[in-house]
């Protein structure tokens, strides 16, 4: 069934096996732990960083491993993630057997049917990944921050034999709740996988630490193909990758892990090996306040392994004295195109494109989301903020929790998320 049985090398090499791979994007979770942040957009087109979103991550780590081919399946609150992809990954030529295609759920199979499950999004456009040609198919999740050379698990996949591979991470064995777990025998097959069990197994070597599971799996189309229409017919299946598919691989077929330390992109070779789900407010907070420190685990300056994305053209940000000769400053923080910090002190925070902020203004640990505007005499301590928010005139928040949590939303580790709706109501009353 599958496309041409063109001839394939008789020898796979690493630049082969990219250009016989595809990355297929699943990017329609709502993320729904970041609260108002994902009232109007999905998880995957959050800001992260200053410039960029959420699935840059994952896409570019695709394009710097030299995979050509992606698709990007979409669902909920889908707008301001296929305009991003629009704009900022529109450079893939067809002409030179790229494609980066957009895959809304309810748009191609059937108009009411949207996507049942993380493998449902696979088996609703199996004709378009037939169409690519590949005899690897990559399934990513749109929603973390790392850095990876797939091209290793690929190759990993390709050496095994294994019907699919599955990238992992060792985690504290109590935060392994969150994830599918594995165990491994010697030679890294997975000999059980539980999705998000309450009592997570440890590994034989440490029992305080963990096998978990990062959602992203590589399979032989063939085999995958196969699966997923089985899978349809399936009346107990959720059409889910952790809960399904992997599962039943693991008990009737081989599953290995490919460990993530081996292919983690690092600055330094003694670098941690970088990966965060900014899934909760607090991460997400945490995740861009770490950016500030001198020597942050995530490098963003590193030109060997770039992270793209759309942005916007802005002049540079601009820094100024008010009339009162009150300084507009910011130390230890990152200040993007387009800002003016007229008048303000601003300390360990960062500020995305576009965003004014005012004289007598201060804002420290703030994570500022594009065209926010800050009013003067607000002051501001441990805050998200969300794109276009003005806040008013004299706004405190992130000195009294009590009062903060009134209007706002105030999560575990008193970090406040700010958002026009919240302003709004707190106006009107
Ligand atoms: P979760 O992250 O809980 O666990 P899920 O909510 O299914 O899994 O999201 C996986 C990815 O698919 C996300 O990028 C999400 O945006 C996207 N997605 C979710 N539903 C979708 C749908 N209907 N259509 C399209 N895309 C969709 C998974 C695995 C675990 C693993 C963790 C790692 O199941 O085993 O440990 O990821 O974070
Ligand atoms: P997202 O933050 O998910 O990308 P939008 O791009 O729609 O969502 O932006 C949300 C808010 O950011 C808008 O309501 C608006 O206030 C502000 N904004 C975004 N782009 C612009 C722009 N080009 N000019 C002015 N304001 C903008």
């Amino acid at each position: 069934p599958v496309a041409s049985g063109r001839r394939r090398p008789l020898v796979e090499t690493p630049s082969s096996l990219a250009r016989d791979s595809m990355a297929f994007v699943l990017a329609g979770g709502r993320g729904s732990r970041l609260k108002e942040l994902t009232d109007r957009r999905a998880k995957p087109a959050v800001h992260f960083g200053g410039k960029s979103r959420i699935i840059d991550f994952a896409l570019s780590n695709a394009l710097n491993s030299g995979i050509r081919k992606m698709s990007v399946a979409t669902q909920y609150k889908a707008h301001s993630l296929i305009r991003h992809c629009q704009r900022g990954w529109n450079f893939f030529r067809a002409e030179r057997n790229e494609y980066l295609d957009i895959l809304p759920a309810s748009q191609r199979v059937d108009e009411h049917q949207w996507y049942l499950g993380t493998a449902d999004a696979v088996t609703q456009n199996i004709d378009i990944v037939d169409s690519y040609d590949v005899k690897y198919v990559l399934i990513l999740a749109g929603d973390h921050i790392y850095k990876m050379d797939y091209g290793k698990m690929i190759a990993q996949h390709a050496e095994s034999g294994a019907d699919v591979t599955v990238g992992c991470l060792t985690v504290p064995r109590m935060e392994a709740t969150a994830f599918g777990v594995m165990a491994v025998d010697a030679n890294d097959t997975i000999t059980s996988f539980l999705e998000k069990p309450a009592d997570p197994p440890g590994t034989p070597d440490d029992p305080s630490i963990a096998l978990a599971s990062m959602g992203i799996y590589v399979f032989n189309w063939n085999l995958l193909r196969d699966l997923l229409i089985r899978d349809a017919d399936d009346s107990n299946s959720s059409h889910d990758f952790g809960k399904d598919i992997i599962p039943q691989i693991v008990s009737k077929g081989i599953a290995k892990a490919h460990r993530f330390e081996d292919s983690c992109v690092r600055h330094t070779p003694d670098a941690p090996a970088y990966w965060r789900d900014v899934g909760t407010v607090d991460a997400f907070w945490k995740a861009n306040i770490d950016l500030t420190d001198f020597d942050p685990d995530l490098d963003l300056w590193d030109k060997n392994w770039p992270i793209w994305t759309y942005s916007e053209v802005a002049p540079p940000a601009k820094f100024i004295h008010d009339e009162e000769k009150r300084r507009g400053t910011a130390v230890s923080s990152l200040v993007s195109g387009g800002c003016i910090i007229s008048g303000t002190e601003i300390r360990q925070s960062l500020l995305f494109t576009q965003v004014h902020t005012n004289s007598y203004a201060s804002l420290e640990q703030a994570v500022v989301l594009p065209y926010a505007r800050i009013a003067r005499h607000a002051r501001l301590k441990k805050v998200v903020i969300d794109s276009g928010v003005e806040i008013p005139e004299g706004l405190v928040v992130g000195e009294d929790p009590v009062e903060d949590a009134k209007w706002f939303r105030v999560s575990d580790n008193g970090v406040t998320l700010i958002t026009q709706a919240m302003l709004d109501m707190r106006e009107s009353k």
